[in-house]
């Protein structure tokens, strides 16, 4: 039989934080930055501490090496303005997509959350407006699941709007140099997934950020062995997006620019 040790006086095992905290606090020691209420873009009397951007880009897919999203987002600097930029590479797979940029967001409690992802075969940078409540996909994706006609968020919504600036996104690429255009529609693909859940996340738990999706042509070394087939320089993508993400810092409310599809 186990022998019971005898009861010593409790020792005190707080952390070492928790038991210095009962100390009075001094007036002139600065709040540190991580206990601050972030900067999430919307009020003024918000602490002014660094806002984050998580920028998010796919591995590869569909027998392609590369995947430019993900490309882009190496390719960023770790600052940009006033802005800290968290980077995050995330798997091809219906799920574990979301699940990993969620991750990343608790992790960083970013202010903008903005994902992108290879659209194949489009010729500008795709500002993404809206993503939809269904998975259903045309080929499996990189663990082999196909869903068809699922929900990404059973009950959730029938769709999302992206919560940055799409327009003044838009514009602000294209005054950089750089081809892009409003999409209104990221597919029924893993990239609309992973929309949807980010936005239906942030939605119902999101304590603010903003988040949004750009779609990237395929980079120039992907698309030697097609023909007719249109991509961009990785470079000029990464401009884009460095042009883009100065935009949706700068603009709480999008811009009224006419950039409507006929169909
Ligand atoms: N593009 C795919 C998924 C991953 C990516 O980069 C899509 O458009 O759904």
């Amino acid at each position: 039989m186990l022998r019971r040790r005898k009861k010593s006086p409790k020792p005190d095992r707080r952390p070492a934080a928790v038991a210095r905290s009962r100390r009075r606090a001094r007036a002139d020691v600065p709040v540190p930055a991580e206990l601050l209420i972030r900067e999430t873009g919307t009020g003024k009397d918000t602490a002014k501490v660094e806002p984050i951007v998580l920028v998010t880009g796919f591995e590869p897919f569909g027998g392609e090496r590369t995947n430019p999203s993900w490309d882009v987002v190496e390719r960023l600097p770790a600052r940009l303005g006033a802005l800290r930029v968290e980077k995050c590479r995330v798997p091809c797979e219906f799920g574990r997509a979301i699940e990993v940029v969620l991750e990343a967001i608790e992790r960083h409690h970013p202010s903008m959350v903005l994902c992108l992802g290879q659209a194949g075969g489009r010729a500008r940078m795709g500002v993404e407006r809206v993503a939809i409540n269904v998975d259903d996909a045309r080929a499996p994706d990189n663990a082999g699941v196909q869903p068809i006609d699922v929900p990404v968020a059973p009950g959730g919504p029938p769709a999302y709007f992206a919560t940055l600036p799409v327009k003044a996104m838009v514009s602000a690429m294209r005054a950089a140099g750089v081809p892009a255009e409003l999409s209104n529609s990221a597919g029924t693909y893993v990239c609309n997934h992973l929309m949807y859940g980010v936005l239906h996340f942030l939605a119902t738990r999101g304590r603010g950020a903003r988040a949004g999706f750009i779609h990237v042509p395929y980079a120039h070394g992907q698309v030697l062995d097609k023909a007719g087939i249109a991509s961009m320089a990785l470079e000029t993508m990464v401009d884009g997006i460095e042009a883009a993400l100065l935009a949706a810092a700068a603009h709480a409310v999008d811009i009224a620019t006419a950039e409507g599809a006929l169909s």
